[in-house]
């Protein structure tokens, strides 16, 4: 309690709260947290020292660097007596929180970032120009992973798109990507973007629901929209739903023109291809998921770079020669609502991508990121995309507002790594302390400084493209009207399982809907895709299959789009052993000790924490039947029968549950575990009795995927080949 000394006494000591260190310096700004520098018209770097941008010093001081001696009471007329006005330490503090918020983004608000090294092949050197594309050279990047339609905090699992944008900090200024995991977009004109993303966000009057696309004005819009069938079908499929960031492709979209150094230009899409391969969650993981762990896609991309699991992505091109009709065997390069199969067009590999740092401070660097699809470098330039042309108005403006101005390429995150010399001026959170009194072109009084570059290292050196003589009109091309031929080549390209999927992603969907006449119009856009998916959905939503009113396209499918049907590393998958005190230790030792080896995640999951087994080598508890669930792990071990766990819940309802079950003593929540495991086609495997659990949990012994074990060691081993493959996909029905 601090009473105020009286007239000429000595301040009082403060009452203090022990600190768990002495004073220290904090810890030293990463070059990315370093202020903005200028250069001087002779080249100089200029501007302030980067030490004093971050936060310095080992004592608490006020903004203007003056230290504080207390800053856990306000300043009052006696212990119980009112705040006084003139306290500049509470005024300060609480204005700045106050203003410690700025709007998240319009679209894609919720976001997890990172760190990390692009390196050129040299590959695409014959057709680009663009320096960082060069053999063996090396580029900083930050990316950053979002869904589309929630809040800032919203849950991560949901039905949704997920942004994929990578800020390239090259040599010859910063290049974005910004690109999404689904290659094709809900819109042909840029125009519609308010109005698809408008239909989208929860409903106006009562802002519900949050993050998710099944309520009726989202249905509403692109059953009348139906050039966004194509996009709605790969949201409703399992890339809707991304098991991990890690796991995700990633795709510009858009067709770009390539320039190489004799100024020869190629068309071409862009591709992210993940090392670990294209993986989803099921629809009832993905609930749960929200519910259980919402930072689920955000914890699990930090956690992988934490543990040195670094993320990985090959960059590819698909190409195509820039012809006068911009089309590749008679699809339209310029509509956004298109892919080109890579059968057709292979996906050549031209970098790496190494994710292997992450952010230190969420606001500065996630939040604070501001990327534009305008932000090319030389030898990467646009096509008449019209969806394009509105997004590079779009990115520029929207940062204005989202960070307070003009001046959002001096915050370090944004900041080229290219040196820059705009003559950009002034304006709202001007940060750098510009030189020279000439900002201006032509000028003799600043040594004519600065100069432009040539025609060979300049960016946004038109390529002569012809544009032929037209009418002013607000019309789209003829080839843009097709769509439903490629939402067909989607859903032929599907496996079984894929599809069942898709099948009750709709009838979710549609399900939610309120309005019996959107439910009506879904099921019409569906019969254009395919009858029999849409004969599925309507049998779901009990409601009459319409007819057809486009003939069915006959189009080829494209293996490429299944993710199933491929094997891929198990580095990083998580599997949870489930075990207790009585269970077989020795084996959960030796199963540990093969998954750790194997790069595997491998998680003991006990009925109360602390450690297993005190003498010999003990295990460390890593999850309570409390803190488990069947959703953080890719295949679950049973190593003995785990009792009921220790809190109260678990040893009450174990009862209950065990006699019911048959397996007298197991937690309820470990079969339910087990069963949803089961459930989501994850590997199950059992030893020492395990396999009573398995029973009692209604998994029967003989489904795939299921596996009984002399040993810790050979059940690894089995589930092992089957998370190479992801899922046991032969669970799921596969009746189309
Ligand atoms: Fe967009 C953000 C991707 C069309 C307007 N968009 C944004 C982000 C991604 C995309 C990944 C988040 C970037 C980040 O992490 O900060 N957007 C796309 C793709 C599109 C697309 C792949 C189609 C091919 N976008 C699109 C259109 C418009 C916008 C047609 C407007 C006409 N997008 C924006 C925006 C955002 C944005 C309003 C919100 C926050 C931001 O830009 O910085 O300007």
């Amino acid at each position: 309690m601090h009473n105020p000394p009286a007239p000429g006494a000595p301040a009082p000591e403060p009452a203090r709260v022990d600190e768990p260190t002495e004073p220290r310096e904090p810890l030293p700004p990463k070059p990315d947290q370093r202020g903005p520098e200028t250069v001087s018209p002779t080249g100089q770097p200029t501007g302030a020292d980067p030490a004093r941008m971050a936060q310095s010093g080992a004592y608490l001081t006020t903004a203007q660097g003056t230290r504080l001696y207390d800053t856990d009471h306000s300043l009052k007329a006696g212990a119980r007596g009112p705040v006084l006005l003139q306290d500049h330490h509470l005024r300060e503090k609480i204005t700045h929180f106050d203003h410690e918020r700025i709007p998240e983004r319009v679209v894609h608000a919720r976001g997890a970032a990172a760190h990390g090294i692009f390196q050129g092949y040299g590959t695409a050197s014959g057709v680009c120009r663009a320096a960082f594309l060069g053999k063996g050279v090396e580029t900083p990047v930050f990316v950053r992973f979002s869904t589309v339609l929630g809040s800032r905090g919203s849950a991560d699992t949901v039905r949704d798109t997920r942004g994929f944008a990578t800020k390239f900090y090259t040599s010859e200024g910063t290049f974005d990507l910004v690109g999404n995991n689904i290659p094709v977009f809900f819109i042909q004109d840029a125009v519609k973007f308010p109005d698809v993303v408008h239909a989208a966000k929860p409903h106006p009057d009562r802002e519900i629901p949050q993050a998710q696309s099944a309520h009726d004005t989202f249905w509403d819009f692109v059953t009348l929209h139906t050039e966004a069938t194509h996009h709605t079908l790969w949201n409703m499929s399992d890339r809707g739903i991304p098991r991990s960031y890690r796991m995700m492709e990633g795709f510009g979209v858009h067709t770009f023109r390539l320039v190489d150094a004799e100024g020869g230009t190629t068309l071409a899409k862009f591709h992210w291809k993940p090392k670990l391969g294209v993986h989803s969650l099921v629809w009832e993981e993905a609930q749960i998921i929200n519910g259980v762990d919402p930072d689920f896609h955000r914890r699990d991309l930090a956690d992988a770079i934490e543990a040195g699991a670094y993320p990985q992505w090959e960059l590819g091109v698909q190409t195509f020669p820039d012809t006068p009709d911009q089309t590749f065997e008679g699809i339209d390069l310029l509509d956004p609502t298109n892919i080109v199969p890579e059968e057709l067009a292979p996906v050549q590999p031209i970098g790496l991508l190494t994710l292997n740092a992450n952010p230190s401070n969420f606001f500065a660097e996630t939040e604070q990121v501001a990327f534009h699809p305008g932000h090319l470098v030389p030898g990467i330039d646009i096509t008449d995309d019209p969806l394009l042309a509105g997004r590079l108005f779009s990115y520029l403006d929207t940062q204005i507002s989202r960070l307070g101005g003009p001046n959002f390429a001096q915050i370090p995150i944004n900041r080229p790594h290219a040196p820059v010399n705009d003559m950009f001026r002034d304006g709202m959170h001007q940060t750098a302390v510009h030189r020279g009194v000439a900002p201006y072109r032509p000028n003799s009084l600043d040594g004519g400084c600065p100069f432009l570059a040539g025609a060979d290292t300049g960016a946004f050196v038109e390529t002569p493209v012809e544009v032929p003589a037209a009418r002013k009109v607000r019309e789209a091309p003829e080839s843009f009207a097709d769509h439903f031929s490629q939402p067909r080549r989607f859903w032929l390209s599907m496996s079984p399982a894929e599809r069942e999927h898709i099948i009750a992603a709709y009838t979710f969907e549609l399900g939610k809907c309120h309005e019996q006449a959107i439910k009506e119009r879904g099921l019409r856009v569906l019969a254009n895709i395919d009858s029999e998916l849409c004969r599925r959905v309507a049998q779901g939503l009990g409601l009459p299959a319409p007819e057809p009113t486009v003939a069915p396209a006959d189009v080829a499918p494209s293996p490429a789009l299944s993710q199933l049907g491929h094997t891929w590393p198990v580095e990083g998958r998580i599997i949870g052993i489930l075990t207790a005190a009585d269970g077989d230790l020795d084996g959960v030792r030796a199963v540990r000790r093969a998954a750790l080896e194997a790069g595997l995640v491998p998680l003991v999951i006990a009925p109360a924490g602390g450690v297993l087994d005190a003498d010999g080598e003990p295990i460390t508890v890593q999850r309570t039947f409390a803190t488990a669930r069947s959703t953080e792990f890719d295949a679950l071990l049973l190593a003995g029968v785990p009792g009921p766990g220790a809190d109260a819940y678990g040893a009450r309802d174990a009862k209950a549950g065990g006699t019911a079950a048959g397996a007298a003593g197991t937690d309820p929540r470990v079969l339910l575990m087990v069963a949803e495991a089961f459930r989501h086609a994850k590997a199950l495997a059992a030893w020492a009795g395990g396999d009573t659990v398995l029973r009692a949990a209604g998994v029967p012994a003989d489904a795939p995927g299921v596996l009984v074990a002399e040993d810790g060691e050979r059940a690894l081993g089995d589930v092992v080949g089957l998370l190479a493959r992801h899922r046991v996909w032969q669970r799921f029905p596969a009746e189309v």
